[in-house]
């Protein structure tokens, strides 16, 4: 199948992760205009998974877009990549990164998603970035959008809830696409699909208290799915005619349930949120909406609009990998009592007793990436892509070191799993380390939760002198890669 060497393939793509609306800040600048991410105001969440909804109300919107003095918004300000990608970027250079995954903000092409010319200030900037990145040769791994839809097309007609959504996005990726042919070999459509779940505005621009759906959330919710789902298949038609030699692929959050008990029940409940969670690869890598979902909608009043032709462009327009985020594992119970969370509502759960938690209330769980793996390489049998892993944690700097065993230990311990499932037949094709540089959290948009293998001085209300502080965990995963998983 391919060669291996300590384990993992000689070509193993090792890196790290992040997200325009997360890292670039220059929120405004050269044209830029204003995202989904920069309506997000700062809400602090410690030790509770309470709002991984990172929502915004229609009221607040308009409060936030008349006058936002009130609130201060991070991922304005992100940590500065805009203007420090070059010194962030020999930083990767140093760990020995093949590949490095970043978004595109769509809003610095089209800065009302619908203007009649993209901004060239914009494009400009992301040849600038490729062009370090080459210098490197690290290979970037391009999600095309990743929670940083135009607001204009929220106020106009609130996002991925309209079918108008798929032309916007259509002529933003033709743009990047021609933009970027030959230079950017890996591309998602959009990042975790499935998270419209749980934020539907976060994730596609739609704002639920003005949706014509108002009385259904499911209906808003697949709706505005389908709508992504069409708008990915068309975008790897795009992909194919432009770019042949490219790679593209669907990307989700990987919500790996386990039963709760040995209930019947609880398994049973188990395998629902199993179909929940591959249903988005099962129409974009297998080409049609699988045959158990129409039990779901129906159960849930979802009566998915189709048009002419839908069908044909899910059948004839399948991804060539399937990318996910891994931080943890759910429970799935038929009977969850009153307040207990519940991986069919896609909450994180902290209820595994066999499982210890991050800072956040993460469940850690390395032999659950090993399960992952299999079952979705056994299920799809195309190569696997791990976009998104790591600990979000209090680091400090003690005498202008940070210290980060914790950090290490947890990255170690799913390094090795994603070794044993290796031998265990899986096509993994690549690792890039969530949030590779610390940057604002996307569920509660602070700085505390740092993820990075690079300390980035700056708090969580944007005070700061941005430097930049190579952690213990730096030096550790440069030898990683150097080792090709081997010194671990
Ligand atoms: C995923 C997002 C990333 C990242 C990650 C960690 O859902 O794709 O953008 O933020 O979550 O979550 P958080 O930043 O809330 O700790």
């Amino acid at each position: 199948m391919f060669k291996v060497k300590n384990g993992f393939p000689e070509n193993f793509l090792w890196g790290g992760a992040t997200a325009a609306s997360q890292v670039e800040g220059a929120y405004d600048v050269d044209g830029k205009g204003l995202s989904t991410s920069d309506m997000v105001p700062y809400k602090p969440m410690e030790h509770s998974n309470d709002n991984m909804k990172i929502e915004v109300t229609s009221e607040q919107l308009k409060a936030y877009l008349e006058d936002d003095s009130k609130e201060y918004f991070p991922k304005r300000k992100g940590v500065d990549f805009y203007h420090r990608y070059k010194e962030d970027i020999a930083l990767f250079a140093e760990m020995g990164f093949k590949v490095y995954r970043l978004s595109i903000a769509w809003p610095r092409i089209f800065p009302n998603g619908d203007d009649k010319e993209p901004n060239e200030a914009g494009l400009a900037f992301y040849d600038k970035v490729f062009d370090e990145l080459e210098k490197y040769g690290i290979e970037p791994f391009v999600t095309m959008t990743h929670y940083e839809m135009p607001i204009n097309l929220v106020l106009k007609y609130n996002g991925f809830e309209s079918r108008q959504a798929i032309d916007d996005y259509l002529r933003f990726a033709k743009v990047i696409f021609k933009r970027y042919k030959g230079r950017v070999k890996y591309w998602a459509p959009f990042n975790e699909l499935n998270m419209m779940l749980t934020s539907p505005y976060t994730c596609g621009g739609v704002i639920s208290d003005v949706s014509k759906y108002k009385d259904n959330e499911y209906q808003i919710k697949y709706q505005a799915t389908h709508h992504q789902l069409i708008a990915s298949a068309l975008a790897t038609k795009l992909c194919r005619e432009i770019m042949p030699d490219a790679k593209i692929g669907c990307m989700i959050a990987r919500l790996e349930t386990y039963a709760a008990t040995s209930k019947p029940e609880d398994q049973l409940q188990a395998l629902l949120d199993e179909q929940l969670n591959v249903f988005y690869p099962e129409v974009l890598i297998n080409g049609k909406y699988p045959n158990y979902i129409w039990r779901y909608f129906k159960e849930k009043g979802i009566n998915i609009e189709m048009e002419p032709g839908d069908e044909e462009i899910l059948r004839e327009n399948t991804g060539d990998f399937i990318a996910f985020s891994y931080y943890m594992t759910y429970m799935a119970t038929a009977n969850p009592e009153p307040g207990v969370q519940v991986s069919g509502n896609l909450v994180g759960t902290s209820q595994n007793p066999h499982l210890e938690l991050t800072d956040w209330d993460w469940p850690i769980d390395p032999i659950g990436l090993r399960i992952t793996l299999n079952r979705l390489y056994d299920r799809f049998k195309v190569p696997l892509f791990i976009v998104e892993n790591g600990l979000g944690a209090h680091d400090k700097v003690e005498d202008g070191k940070v210290h980060d065993p914790y950090r290490i230990d947890y990255l170690r311990r799913h390094i090795e799993q994603m070794k044993e499932a290796i031998i265990d037949g899986v096509d993994l094709i690549g690792y890039t380390t969530w949030g590779c540089i610390d940057l604002v959290s996307c569920g509660t948009s602070q700085m505390s939760k740092r993820y990075g293998f690079i300390y980035v001085d700056q708090d969580d209300h944007g005070n700061g002198t941005l430097e930049r502080i190579r952690k213990d965990s730096f030096y550790w995963y440069k030898k990683v890669i150097q080792s090709n998983g081997e010194d671990l």
